[in-house]
């Protein structure tokens, strides 16, 4: 067995903890900086972290290793060496050419990973790898960590169900230091009193209520959506994905009352009219909802306008919202008329999308840029300025075999803090639409009210 504090003590020597002051990332002044990089510089101790690791997971339960990029990199290597379990590496960011793929290494959906992490402060860091990682099909249980700061990461970790085992404590790291003289009983003091100060916690804000929203938003559709969800008390859209129009207007008639809109496939009736049209916006109007036409633009500008004016279904004489991709770039969403609200696809719910953070990044930037962009079709939260709309939501199923992955209502609002959930299957599917529109007109509203 290695021991921790003779561990310690020689890491202290390369340099790892330094004492006095410095400018942390986010604009502290703290008395110590930690840095365990130089660790890679000395494969003896190298491996004599791996070792302890390896050992603070007393039930080993996992199947792969990842460590959180850069730091903990080597760290992980050398865990996967002295236990000979694979090791997976997790980029930074998507390369942008060949399989533009987040984690990198040979791995099956389903399998355990830990993940191993140098420092944990917010856990911020830890967030952001166990999304990509669970994003590819992996469970996480475990998580570790070779200095903990002592500011609320790991609680916060702990409170979503994962175990974070830690090798030392800054608490630990000076006590040792003091008693091999190495440092001052003034300076355990100043540490003492920055810690009991300085919780970095980041404790999730609570949401912007839908009179809020309001406020940010410009668009006349933007402002009438939440003023029905607030009328309404739903933040229910459903989607109608049935091939009939007669089917369409029974439902729209049946459970118009409990959404705050109904989004359509047009392109999927083998019986458009505009009569069909016409009669759809009475009931609209009648029952209080917009008209969502999820067409998900995806061409230049030119062939978009045309697809948006023309053809037998001239969305742009009738739908309140639409739905596009944003993959011709920015200049392609100028072709929609100042009256319809434009959703961007930010990301999407399916199994395998390429949608992965870096493309949601610049989606986003676009739609914050554009007057005409209401919000954005994502599965993660979004800026306060932009209302989104998550899909793949069912309370009864967790995904189809076709790649949709659903969420429960109570999951999107927790952790996205979405604005409306889209249910199609969910409703349209059940023998009674009915009672599981109200159904989930509840569960999205209590679910929003138990965030804000
Ligand atoms: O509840 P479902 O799976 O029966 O229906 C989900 C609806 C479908 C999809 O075309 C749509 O939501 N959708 C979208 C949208 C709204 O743009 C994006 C996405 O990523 N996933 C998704 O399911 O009509």
């Amino acid at each position: 067995m290695i021991d921790k504090e003779k561990f310690l003590l020689k890491s202290y020597e390369l340099g790892i903890i330094k004492f006095g002051e410095f400018t942390l990332k986010s604009g502290i002044q703290s008395p110590f900086y930690i840095d365990l990089r130089p660790l890679a510089s000395s494969p003896s101790l190298l491996k004599e972290l791996s070792e302890l690791l390896l050992e603070e997971i007393q039930e080993p339960n996992y199947q792969l290793i990842c460590g959180v990029p850069y730091a903990a990199l080597p760290m992980a290597t050398a865990m996967s060496l002295e236990s000979e379990i694979p090791l997976i590496i997790k980029r930074k960011e998507n390369k942008g050419y060949g399989t533009k793929k987040m984690l990198e290494g040979i791995f099956t959906v389903g399998q355990t990973c830990l993940l191993v992490e140098d420092v944990i402060t917010s856990g911020k860091s830890l967030f952001e790898t166990i999304e990509e990682v669970e994003r590819e099909g992996l469970k996480v249980k475990d998580i570790v960590v070779v200095l903990d700061r002592e500011q609320g990461g790991i609680e916060l970790l702990n409170e979503k169900g994962y175990k974070v085992h830690k090798l030392f404590s800054i608490q630990n790291v000076i006590d040792i230091l003091y008693k091999n003289n190495l440092l001052k009983e003034k300076e355990v003091l100043k540490i003492k009193d920055f810690l009991n100060g300085n919780s970095l916690a980041i404790s999730k804000k609570p949401r912007l209520k839908y009179e809020e929203k309001k406020e940010l938003q410009e668009h006349p559709v933007a402002k009438k959506l939440l003023s029905i969800a607030i009328e309404k008390k739903s933040n229910l859209i459903a989607s109608l994905d049935v091939t009939h129009t007669s089917e369409i207007l029974d439902l729209a008639k049946k459970i118009g009352d409990y959404v705050v809109a109904i989004k359509l496939h047009t392109d999927i009736l083998t019986d458009f009219s505009v009569d069909y049209i016409n009669e759809l916006k009475s009931i609209a109007q009648e029952k209080n909802f917009l008209l969502f036409e999820d067409r998900k633009f995806g061409d230049i500008g030119n062939t978009q306008q045309l697809q948006f004016e023309l053809g037998i279904y001239k969305i742009s004489d009738w739908a309140d919202l639409i739905t596009s991709h944003v993959i011709a770039g920015e200049n392609s969403l100028n072709v929609f008329s100042e009256n319809i609200g434009v959703v961007t696809i930010a990301e999407m719910s399916s199994k395998g999308t390429l949608t992965d953070v870096t493309y949601k990044q610049k989606a986003i930037q676009i739609s914050e840029k554009n007057s005409k962009v209401i919000g954005c079709v994502a599965q993660s939260s979004l800026p306060d300025s932009l209302l989104l709309f998550t899909p793949g939501v069912n309370l009864d199923s967790k995904g189809d075999s076709k790649g949709q992955q659903f969420n429960t209502p109570e999951k999107v609002f927790r952790e996205y803090y979405t604005d409306f959930i889209i249910v199609g299957r969910g409703i349209y599917k059940s023998a009674n639409p009915v009672e599981e529109a109200q159904k989930y007109r509840e569960e999205g509203w209590r679910f929003y009210e138990a965030t804000l």
